[in-house]
């Protein structure tokens, strides 16, 4: 399902003049544009002499500050459970999926008559919001607002401050609209990515109104990369496998060689974008073993393949162009890259 609701619907809820504090709740494993949009909403939602908190599941990468830009964001502690007092609503933003709350299921346990906002991107695979609403469980109230085809939560939020509706309106700051084009450039690889759409450019033209300092933006989000994750991004493209047609490309990350390069699952983020990149490559997949009992698969392609119907058949899921997919439980590795490399030469070839 491509559109879920519309941004009237985030109006409506918001413009609720009971409304005295809010939680916003981005995915586990935060990265720029759940950041981006949260904190960007948050300093909205202040605007409206409404409370806005943002718990998170982990620490936030130190790359990330300049899109946090000092809004005291939590981090999530069985401490901070009990301590909390109950919002009036809570803000899911950047994903629609209970289990990318993570630790933070307890507090939507902890508060379940609290409506819920959704505000996402990612595809559904529900038919029909009703099927949407059943799967979230029926005690919370619903809102959502998703559009799949957005390049980012960012680019809607932004939409929030650039056109307003009457309800309410609420000013665009140079350091809120840093922390947008943060978002946006984060999902965006920089605009560069096919989910940069028309209203994605003209957004970005209405953020640099602001006069932002857009080569700090990329300087931040790209260019720190340690050398110990180039060298390691170095091994691995000696070593890619490529399938007889030269168009599919993926390697296997074993624990061992990330103990190699003393760094963690984290530094490969980005690496798999970066496979895609290589001439006449259609589809590139990064398999990582994380323990005996985990693995998870990135997928990026190009409009060759649906990556997010590929990560669906093992159940993951994702974005057309960007998907991924977690298996819990012992696997054969080798048996699940030559399936995985069948399954897509036989989607590639049907299109
Ligand atoms: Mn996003």
């Amino acid at each position: 399902m491509k559109k879920i609701g519309s941004i009237n619907n985030v109006f409506n809820v918001l413009s609720d003049l009971s409304l005295q504090h809010i939680l916003i709740l981005p995915h586990v494993k935060a990265d720029a544009d759940a950041m981006a949009s949260s904190v960007s909403l948050a300093r909205g939602i202040e605007q409206l002499k409404i409370k806005a908190e943002i718990i998170v599941d982990e620490e936030i990468p130190a790359n990330l500050d300049f899109i946090i830009s000092n809004f005291p964001v939590k981090i999530y502690t069985k401490k901070i459970l009990d301590t909390l007092k109950k919002p009036n609503l809570i803000i899911m933003l950047d994903h629609h999926e209970i289990d990318r709350l993570n630790q933070r299921k307890e507090i939507l346990r902890k508060f379940s008559d609290v409506p819920i906002l959704i505000i996402d991107h990612h595809k559904t695979q529900a038919e029909t919001e009703i099927d949407f609403q059943q799967n979230f469980g029926p005690v919370h109230k619903l809102t959502i607002w998703l559009e799949s085809d957005r390049s980012s939560v960012s680019e809607m939020i932004s939409e929030l401050f650039l056109y307003p509706d009457g309800l309410f309106s609420l000013s665009l700051t140079s350091s809120i609209a840093t922390s947008l084009m943060g978002g946006i450039y984060g999902d965006t690889g920089g605009l560069r990515y096919p989910n940069s759409g028309s209203r994605t450019f003209e957004i970005c033209a209405a953020l640099m109104q602001q006069n932002l300092e857009i080569s700090l933006i990329s300087e931040k989000l790209f260019g720190e990369k340690p050398l110990n994750q180039l060298r390691l991004f170095g091994e691995i493209f000696a070593n890619a496998k490529l399938n007889q047609n030269g168009n599919i490309i993926w390697f296997v990350v074993k624990p061992e060689l990330l103990e190699k390069y003393q760094v963690i699952q984290d530094d490969l983020e980005g690496l798999c974008s970066q496979m895609r990149e290589v001439e006449n490559i259609d589809l590139a997949i990064l398999i990582r073993k994380i323990s005996d009992d985990e693995i998870r698969v990135n997928l990026r392609s190009n409009q060759a393949i649906d990556v997010s119907e590929l990560a669906r058949k093992y159940g993951g899921g994702g974005h057309a162009r960007a998907a991924g997919i977690t298996l819990d439980g012992s696997h054969d590795l080798h048996l699940l890259e030559i399936d995985l490399i069948k399954q897509a030469e036989l989607m590639i070839g049907a299109k």
